[in-house]
């Protein structure tokens, strides 16, 4: 299935909600009048683009509509479009693995998808021709270790790992170890997602944080931030949290296969300033998408 498709496969609860009303706001056009533009705002966020995000995209549109006079509904759409893409759109969002070994660090609360995003990840990696070694540096729970197998064993990718309750920070100093060693192209690291409270959670990060910074200088680097579409504005706010305590390079979100308020994306993008690298639609290894946000946009407004 090629990019777009999927995108949109995956957008489909989504699709159903906001674009639905999109088109009927669109195809019902009469103009641009105060009825119109309040009603707009209404669908972005209630899709969770967030009051802050619709509010002010839809002055922006106001503003375009009223300066250059258009009238027209497709034309609106249009500068519409613009407005959103333009919030999901950096420079680059890609994900930075040029260094042999490069490193990637994934964290976020409990059940956000961590360990399924490393599990697809590496499965791409490993088809692309790369050596990967995953880090199990969850060693909260017994389990967690035990599904990052399953996934490193499919995947075609080794795993380093200890026992539970055993130093995060450790695991990822021996994975980092084993990589140089077996010369290791990429290493993926899985966190826990849960501590016994949030500052726990918050220095354990650090500490491992400083372990790469001394252990690999100079390597290419991500902190990805995965967060579940599901949980809507919640999902933003542990992220804003998380954004105080690590240098987060990039966002992964997750399950938008499960939500019709996909509109979440421009709420992180836009109040994080922080690009959206990739996204989750599904729970197999494929279902991993690079995102890119013209069309993102697209997919969400198209017919
Ligand atoms: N539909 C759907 N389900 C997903 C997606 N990503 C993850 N999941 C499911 O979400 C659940 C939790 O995923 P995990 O990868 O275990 O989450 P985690 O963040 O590692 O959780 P903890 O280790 O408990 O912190 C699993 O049932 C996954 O199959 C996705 O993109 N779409
Ligand atoms: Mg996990």
């Amino acid at each position: 299935m090629g990019f777009f498709s999927k995108i949109k496969e995956g957008l489909a609860k989504t699709r159903n909600n906001i674009s639905n009303q999109l088109h009927g706001m669109f195809d019902s056009f009469t103009g641009a009048n105060d009825e119109f533009f309040d009603e707009l705002e209404e669908t972005l966020i209630l899709a969770d683009v967030g009051v802050e995000i619709a509010t002010e995209s839809v002055d922006k549109l106001r503003e375009i509509v009223k300066k250059n006079g258009i009238r027209g509904g497709e034309d609106i759409k249009k500068e519409l479009e613009n407005i959103l893409t333009e919030i999901v759109t950096f420079e680059d969002n890609s994900i930075k693995v040029d260094t042999k070994p490069s490193i990637i660090l994934v964290i976020g609360v409990n059940g956000v998808g961590k360990t399924t995003t490393i599990g697809k990840l590496a499965t791409r990696y490993v088809k692309e021709g790369k050596k990967v070694l995953l880090c199990a540096g969850d060693t909260f729970r017994a389990a967690a270790s035990e599904q990052l197998s399953i996934w490193a064993q499919r995947a075609g990718a080794d795993i380093v790992k200890h026992e539970e309750g055993s130093d995060p920070g450790a695991v990822i100093f021996d994975g980092i170890a084993a990589a140089k060693a077996r010369g290791a192209d990429v290493i993926i690291c899985d966190t826990a997602g849960r501590l016994h409270n949030k500052q726990n959670l918050m220095n354990e990060l650090a500490k491992i944080n400083r372990i790469i910074d001394r252990e690999l200088p100079g390597a290419a680097r991500e902190n990805l931030l995965v967060i579940d579409a599901t949980t809507g504005q919640n999902g933003l706010i542990q992220a804003k949290q998380f954004s105080n305590a690590a240098n987060i390079t990039g966002l992964v979100l997750t399950k938008l296969d499960g939500t019709a308020r996909g509109g979440i994306v421009f709420a992180v993008c836009g109040e994080l300033s922080i690009p959206v690298k990739l996204v989750g639609v599904g729970e197999k290894a494929e279902d991993l998408i690079d995102f890119d946000g013209t069309d993102f946009v697209r997919a969400l407004l198209d017919e």
